[in-house]
Order: C-alpha cells, then structure tokens, then sequence
C-alpha cells in the first residue's frame, strides 16, 4: 500500500468545509505518510467498526456482553502507562515564559526535532482525523481542536471524552478556528510487517506550542499523552489561552450542591492526584444529611469565564471521565461504579475468568485473574505484592452515564460558581477547613496547596509535593504569572462591582498518633460542603485563627454521625511550631517561583509569619 503523496488521496468528506483543515491534514499527511486518511464522523457505527477492528487486531478483549454490556478491555505495552511528565515540553519564544516548574526548549529546535520523528512516523497505518469540541458544541465557552491520530483506541477513546465528528465541522463552518493536534505512536510498519496489540515508541515527546495554540505528541498511546483533548489542550494550551484573554482554564471538578431549602450553589475544587477528586465530585450526602442534594458537573477541569454579571461561569470541556479504577468500589464512589454497568472501555486493570474485569480496591479478588500484563494471578500473588492491575489503570465512560449528573451538566452558558476549593493530602499543619478572607488570602492558599505521596504513586511515600492550585504539571506558563492572572481577575471583578466566589482550603487527611485518619471523609464531607454553603449564604458561624476562618465544633452539624469535640480539634487545630515550618516552606516555593512572582504573595506570607511570631 503506497503513502498518501496528494490532496486527492485525502478523501475529506463534503461535510468538512474549512480549507484550512483541509490543507493542514494535508500538510501533516506529507510529513507523516500514512497508508490512508480516514474523517471521523463521531457515529455509533464507526465506533463499533473501529472496536471490532481493535478485537480483531488484539488491541481490544470484548467483555462478556452479559456482565458488562458494550465494553471493552485494553492492556497497554508495559512500558506505556501513564502520563510522562519528564518528556512534557512547553516550546514558549523563551524559557522565563514557560517558568522553572515546565520542561522548556527552543520552538524552533523542537520542530526541527519533531519534523525528524514525524517523517514517515504514519507509514503502514491510517491517519485519523478527529474533530472535536472542549466543552458543548457551540457554546461561547467552548473551543475546538483537531486531533490527528495513527491510533483507534485515541479516536474511539476521543469519542467519549469529547463531542466528536461531524457536527464538529459543522460548527467550525468554513473559516472557524481550531487548535491542531497530532499524535502519532511512533512506530510506523513496513509492509507486510506484523502489528502489536499496544503500539509505541520508547522515545516520547508531548510538546505544546502555547503561542500558535498547537500539540505534538510522539511515541505514546496512553491517556494524557495521547487524548489531546485533555490535560494537552483543555489545560496546557487552554491556561495559556485563559491568561491571554482573561478566563481561567483549571484541574478542578465543578458540583452542583441544593440545600434542604431547595438553593442551588456551584463549587469548582482543585485536589492534585490520589486525593479522591472523583469521590467529591461525585458525593451521595450520608443518610442523615439527606436534605442535602450534591450533583455532578465535571470531576477533573473547568473552563471559567466571567459573564456579563461580573459573576464566573464554569463548563466542564470535557464529555466522559478517564477515571483510575484501583480503590474505586461501591463503598468509596457508588456512583462511579454505577456508571461503569456498561458502555466502557477499561485500560490496564484484570481480566475475570467470566470475561468481567477486577481491580484492586473494588471487592473480594476472585480465585484466578488473568492480569493486566496477560499472566495469570492469584490472590496467593496479590499477598506477595504483584498487582492484578496497574495502579493507573482506568475507565473511559460518557459522563452522561453518571447517576449524580447535574442537569446543567451542558448547559452551554456554564454553572455560576459560588466557591473555588483547593485541597492536598496533610498528615499534620492544614485544618480540615479553612475560609480564606480575602481573594488574596484564598489565592495565596492556593499557590502554597501541596500533598503527600501515596504508597500508589512513584516514588518514597510521605514526601510533601508542593502542587499550587493542583496545576503543576497542567500549566502552559509561568506558574508565578497564573497566580498574578487569578489576583487580577479577582481585582477586575471586584472593581466591576461584582461579590466574589469564596474561597476554601480543605485536608480530609489529617491522621493520629497511630497514622489513622481521623476525618471519615467521603460522604461525611457533606457536612464540611454544607458549612462552606452556610458561609456563602453568610448565615453560619466560625472562629478566625491564624490563617483564616474555621467552623466551631457547634458549626457543623453532626446528625448521624458520632465525632466528638476532641476528635474535632484533632482536625481542625492550628499548632505554630508546624506553620512557622510551614511558612519557611512557603518561602522556599516562592524562591523558586521569583520570576514575576506577585508581591502580593509574599506580603501575605509576611502577615500571616507575623501571627505566630
Ligand atoms: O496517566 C494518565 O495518562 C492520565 S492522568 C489523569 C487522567 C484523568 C484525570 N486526571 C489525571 C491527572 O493526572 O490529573
Ligand atoms: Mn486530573
């Protein structure tokens, strides 16, 4: 089969109007070669062709239909199983752009780079051409990107993440702008050479290019290296995109709560990794809170712009959830396990011997496994350490198929945000809850945010990561300059009259003298969801301390749940000798981030040394 040489070969439906597409897949079909050229029209029934071609290929196990309705299981090449932050590139005119927390280099070296890995990286393969929107079609909050792919399991994969196809095209017409970009696994065939289940390369690149809006992506298939829509193009080009033109573009979750007097609030919290960011986005309040409702908008990014009434509105970009199975189970998230009945393609976790699937964390393992690498495993195994399946396994499901869905969840004016919430995994130092008191207290507790490792994650266990606003490896720039964009966007609302979303610090995480964790988190944190909309509403208490405004004991409402006084300043208390630490912590941050670090930060931290001197 010969490589697409011309225009003619590419096969562009008539439904694709905009030239420019048109000349770009050209363009990139040159430098790629691929067998064929294949338009992606989003329907059901390219999606089920594409699967059972993934069957056929040993990409894709079909599930048993009987347990797992439509769904799909994929095992990744072992060397291909997460996002690779050390090869992440943000190729800004110079380095200071990009910030000391972003890999930079030179644009201009980077696409000579990149012209020599994409030359023929196509050949033998289909290039797939995937338009699609970030955020409900047509709505003035959204934008659309172009994703070109040599990988089925990135197009049936984009297809639930985002809308996709046709209609598409249809809203980007003839001259509509979109963000470009290609992926490619890196491992192009000769003819008649046989294919693997997982292509890959072990040299990967994730490069953004912020000022041209554009994504390269080379030698991965996996997750966010390889759907472009998200942490590539809703986050890092986006950010950027947000900064220049005055919104924001976040890792957060966005929820609806309604209070038993039937008022709806919406609040966007930021949590870095292995926080239970999908947990909270998807709370069922506890029995005795039942006049509480908590529905689910987004659970990973929000786009936030502010409307004509000077207030902010959020939308969730994104149409399904890429959500890590292991420690997902009916008791931790029941909502997430009951949007999983059907309709799923699972990455990375184990095979049931009645075709289901199994991951750590969901319930009793079975008697026999066959792995997430295809060998077989027992619970004999699991005892001696080696995982069934692997710690970031996945799911890839529509978000509509969530039972906490909110039914604003696309409304294309976006949900009014009442609160922003930033949160991290602390042993010690962070209360429970904290209200900040002022926009830049709430941005200054959002640059210093950090969190613990977990025994699931690389590397030593325990180890205080700083993340600030849980975006360090999301942010398209200067991490300094985002939060001068958060201080002066607060700055503009409130000068244009408008009353602010509060702003939160949250730890579920604080543990005693034996490392258990005294919060109960989960559904119980209702209770701390309902003071923050208490406070919103401005008809609930607290105490101010040193770093901002806590609920007493007596603030809470403790209906059906046995936590007593002690146990609450276990949670809450503020010790000096942790946040005089804490703040010399701070300090190091901010050394780190001079580069038009606003000083506005550093004064805060100033005032609030000064409180426990
Ligand atoms: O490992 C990956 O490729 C996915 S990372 C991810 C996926 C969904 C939501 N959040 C994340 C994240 O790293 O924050
Ligand atoms: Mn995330």
């Amino acid at each position: 089969m010969s490589a697409v040489p011309s225009d003619q070969r590419l096969n562009a439906p008539s439904w694709v109007r905009n030239k420019k597409l048109v000349a770009w897949v050209a363009q990139i079909a040159r430098l790629t070669q691929p067998d064929r050229v294949q338009w992606c029209d989003g329907s059901q029934e390219e999606y089920d062709r594409l699967c059972a071609e993934m069957v056929s290929a040993g990409t894709l196990k079909r599930l048993n239909p009987a347990k797992r309705p439509n769904s799909f299981l994929a095992w990744s090449d072992p060397s291909d199983v997460a996002r690779v932050e050390d090869r992440t590139y943000i190729c800004t005119p110079s380095k200071e752009e990009a910030g000391p927390t972003n890999n930079w280099m030179d644009p201009a070296a980077m696409r000579g780079t990149l012209n020599g890995l994409f030359a023929g990286s196509m050949r033998g393969r289909t290039m797939y051409v995937v338009p699609f929107s970030m955020g409900p079609l047509g709505s003035h909050i959204a934008h659309i990107g172009v994703e070109l792919s040599d990988s089925p399991y990135v197009v049936v994969n984009m297809r639930m993440m985002t809308r996709m196809g046709r209609a598409v095209c249809d809203v980007l017409g003839e001259q509509g702008e979109f963000v470009p970009c290609v992926h490619s696994v890196g491992k192009p065939l000769a003819a008649g050479e046989k294919d693997v289940p997982w292509p890959c390369n072990p040299t990967k690149y994730i490069v953004h290019f912020p000022q041209t809006r554009e994504i390269w992506s080379y030698g991965s298939g996996y997750g966010g290296n390889a759907l472009l829509g998200k942490k590539c193009f809703a986050l890092r080009i986006a950010s950027y995109m947000g900064r220049d033109q005055g919104w924001l573009a976040e890792h957060m979750l966005i929820l609806g709560v309604t209070s038993p007097e039937g008022k709806k609030y919406h609040v966007a919290a930021a949590f870095p990794s292995a926080c239970g960011k999908t947990n909270f986005a998807m709370l069922i309040p506890p029995p005795a809170l039942n006049g509480w409702k908590v529905s689910t908008v987004g659970e990973d990014i929000a786009w936030i712009k502010p409307g004509r009434d000077g207030r902010l509105y959020a939308i969730n970009p994104e149409a399904g959830c890429f959500g890590v199975a292991p420690g997902t189970s009916e008791k931790t998230n029941f909502n997430a396990m009951a949007m999983l009945h059907k309709n799923v393609i699972f990455t990375n976790v184990a095979l049931t011997d009645d075709g289901d699937v199994w991951w750590e964390g969901m319930g009793p393992a079975p008697a026999h496994l066959i792995d997430w690498q295809g060998k077989d495993w027992t619970p004999d195994d699991g005892q001696a350490g080696r995982k069934a399946a692997h710690p970031n396994a996945r799911f890839t499901v529509a978000a509509s198929q969530c039972p906490s869905i909110d039914p604003d969840w696309e409304n294309p004016q976006g949900v009014p945000i009442d609160a922003f919430v930033f949160g991290g995994r602390r042993s010690t130092t962070v209360p429970l809850i904290t209200e900040a008191r002022t926009w830049t207290e709430g941005v200054y507790m959002a640059a210093t945010m950090g969190s613990e490792t977990t025994a699931a994650q690389a590397g030593a266990q325990g180890v205080l990561r700083r993340d600030p606003f849980a975006m360090l490896p999301f942010c398209g720039y200067n991490m300094a300059e985002h939060f001068a964009h958060w201080l002066e966007l607060g700055e503009k609302l409130a000068a244009g009259g408008a009353s602010l979303p509060k702003i939160f610090c949250v730890n579920w995480f604080r543990t005693d003298e034996n490392g258990k964790f005294v919060w109960p988190g989960f559904s119980e944190n209702m209770r701390v969801l309902a003071w923050m909309v208490e406070r919103i509403k401005g008809g609930t208490s607290g105490a101010e301390h040193a770093v901002g405004v806590t609920p007493r004991y007596e603030d809470l409402n403790w209906t059906g749940l046995d936590f007593t006084r002690d146990q609450f300043a276990r949670v809450t208390a503020v010790n000096a000798d942790e946040w005089r630490k804490e703040l010399d912590s701070h300090a190091d941050l901010f050394k780190q981030l001079s580069h038009n670090l606003p000083p506005q930060l550093e004064s805060t931290r100033q005032t609030l040394a000064q409180r426990f001197s």
